[in-house]
């Protein structure tokens, strides 16, 4: 059943009391941590936006233009509850309106900067957002079009806020204004504070409801295992959205423990060194590939890294042999994460010995995180057997956002959370990921659902039937090949045409396939994988009867 106010399953009293007991949910929100810390060390800077002129906010700073930005939201309409759909880059703005919004008690909704029309579309209608907020340009994409069209099928959608040139819309520099004397923390720390996005398997991302208190317990028990306190210094390498650069310890984490989060524009090399040179930069956190081409990179600098002390690396499995050379190249720690944004999220320990650091994905954050590896037919297997991972805690939830159905399956009637991944626990209850059940692809930490992306390719005249499959890349792990059966008496097509399609469909491009292969008939893959089309004529006829 939907929890009133919330529209998902939330912690039965039972648990949600154990959790709060135990002192894992402390009570605390977004609003009021932001609040305490500006009172607490009002002149220390929180963030630093390097480019393209240096911009930092202390806490004092950030505290008042969260309100500013919150008293400027309200005078528009926006109020507790309402969706706001916020797709921004690695810039200030994004943590100003993030904690704004938190003040006022409406929903961040965290899209990716390279998603599109399609998924924004969705995001809003979905959502029933009032209002979207995007940059000028970003990647050499101008992000005014798209949202004028989505706003325009879209009545619901009142607002557009531009960070720059704002074109027909509304620049966000024109909507602070003075706040009230005493300006709200927010809601309760039961309440929903955001949407996070979901990997995906299905045909449409999920939405991922997540709490203050829930959230907040995963940020300072992450802080705990990092080691991140009021010095550290945190690189935002990904994208500032993504649940991992977020809260495993992320932006956030160091926000709440008094620290300094940097902002990077972008991910590169050429980018990222000076600024740690610069910055002073203590820890970071990447994907896979990326630490890849920091590791080949660091061998050759000239940029000193010496103030670095940890680097976080996780979203995608990290070959051992890459994790090895990590620590030498880059002369810092390695620790590795496995986490998910619907919660649990797994560290290797500061005092682990280098091989489990360099073999396994770690061990849940909390206690209280309930972790069972299962055989098909739903019995724990013994440790050091494979299995799929479920689990339950207290900063895992219990349901998707608006989505019954879907959660009638990917959560056990008990509370637990199908993963969808294969893992295997060790002696010391480390986990290793040997493989994935979910219907996913991994593109070096980037998710990509099949069917999203095949009921895309179905549109297309000359399709017949398509199915999309990940094999495997050394550099990125897994890539996506989708094999395509045309049309009998179909114009032949191009793998480029595919991808093109795609591309105008208006699809984030890490989705668009990388390989694309034409067949008579679907080869049998690993997982498999049964054709979309033939699921769908299985389901249309099913509905007839
Ligand atoms: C193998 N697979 C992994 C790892 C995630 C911290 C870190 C990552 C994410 C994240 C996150 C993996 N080895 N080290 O939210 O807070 C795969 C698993 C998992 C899925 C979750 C965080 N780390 N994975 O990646 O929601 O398949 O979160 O179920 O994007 O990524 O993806 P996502």
């Amino acid at each position: 059943a939907l929890t009133p106010g919330t529209d998902a399953p939330t912690w039965p009293a039972e648990f949600a009391e154990r959790y709060r007991r135990a002192g894992y949910w402390r009570g605390e929100t977004f609003g009021g941590v932001l609040r305490e810390r500006a009172a607490r060390h009002p002149d220390r800077i929180a963030l630093v936006d390097p480019a393209p002129e240096r911009r930092t906010w202390t806490y004092a700073e950030l505290d008042l233009a969260a309100d500013r930005l919150a008293e400027g939201f309200r005078r528009r309409g926006i109020g507790p509850g309402d969706r706001v759909v916020l797709q921004l880059p690695n810039v200030g703005e994004f943590i100003e309106v993030v904690f704004a919004l938190f003040r006022i008690g409406a929903l961040p909704v965290y899209a990716l900067p390279a998603h599109r029309e399609t998924e924004i579309a969705y995001f809003c209608e979905f959502t029933g957002a009032v209002a979207y907020v995007i940059p000028d340009r970003h990647a050499g994409f101008d992000h005014r079009p798209l949202a004028a069209e989505v706003k325009a099928r879209n009545p619901g959608l009142r607002h557009v806020f531009v960070v720059g040139e704002p074109g027909e819309h509304t620049a966000l520099a024109e909507v602070p204004c003075e706040p009230p004397a005493d300006p709200p923390d927010g809601p309760g720390p039961h309440q929903l504070a955001f949407l996070q996005l979901s990997g995906g398997t299905t045909g449409v991302p999920k939405l991922i409801p997540r709490t203050h208190d829930d959230y907040l317990y995963s940020l300072w028990g992450s802080n705990e295992i990092c080691g991140v306190d009021a010095d550290t210094r945190f690189l935002v390498v990904l994208p500032a959205a993504h649940n991992f650069p977020m809260s495993s310890p992320g932006w956030l984490g160091v926000l709440y423990a008094g620290g300094t989060t940097v902002l990077c524009p972008r991910p590169d090399p050429a980018t990222a060194f000076p600024l740690i040179e610069r910055e002073g930069i203590t820890m970071t956190g990447m994907v896979p590939p990326l630490a890849l081409v920091w590791t080949d990179s660091a061998e050759s600098t000239e940029h000193d890294l010496s103030s670095l002390e940890l680097i976080l690396v996780g979203g995608a499995k990290y070959s051992e042999a890459a994790a090895r050379r990590l620590e030498p190249a880059l002369g810092c720690r390695l620790m590795q994460v496995f986490g998910m944004a619907e919660g649990l999220v797994n560290y290797t320990r500061l005092d682990d010995d280098h091989e489990t650091v360099v073999t396994t994905q770690g061990l849940p954050i909390s206690p209280d995180d309930e972790v069972r590896v299962v055989d098909d037919a739903g019995l724990d297997v013994v440790d050091g057997e494979f299995g799929h991972l479920l689990t339950r805690g207290p900063y895992t939830i219990r349901g998707y956002w608006r989505a019954p159905e879907h959660n009638a399956t990917a959560f056990t009637e008990d509370g637990f959370y199908r993963t969808g991944d294969i893992v295997r626990r060790t002696a010391t209850g480390h986990l290793v990921v040997e493989g994935r059940a979910k219907d996913q692809i991994n593109r070096g930490g980037e998710k990509v659902a099949p069917e999203e992306v095949e009921n895309v390719i179905l549109a297309h005249p000359s399709v017949h039937d398509v199915s999309v499959v990940a094999v495997a890349d050394e550099y990125l792990g897994e890539r996506s090949l989708a094999y395509v059966i045309l049309r009998e008496g179909a114009e032949p097509l191009k793998a480029v045409a595919v991808k093109r399609f795609v591309r105008e469909r208006g699809l984030a491009a890490y989705k668009i396939p990388d390989l694309v292969e034409f067949v008579d008939t679907f080869p049998q893959t690993g997982i498999g994988k049964i054709s979309k089309k033939g699921l769908r004529s299985t389901a249309a006829t099913a509905e007839q009867h």
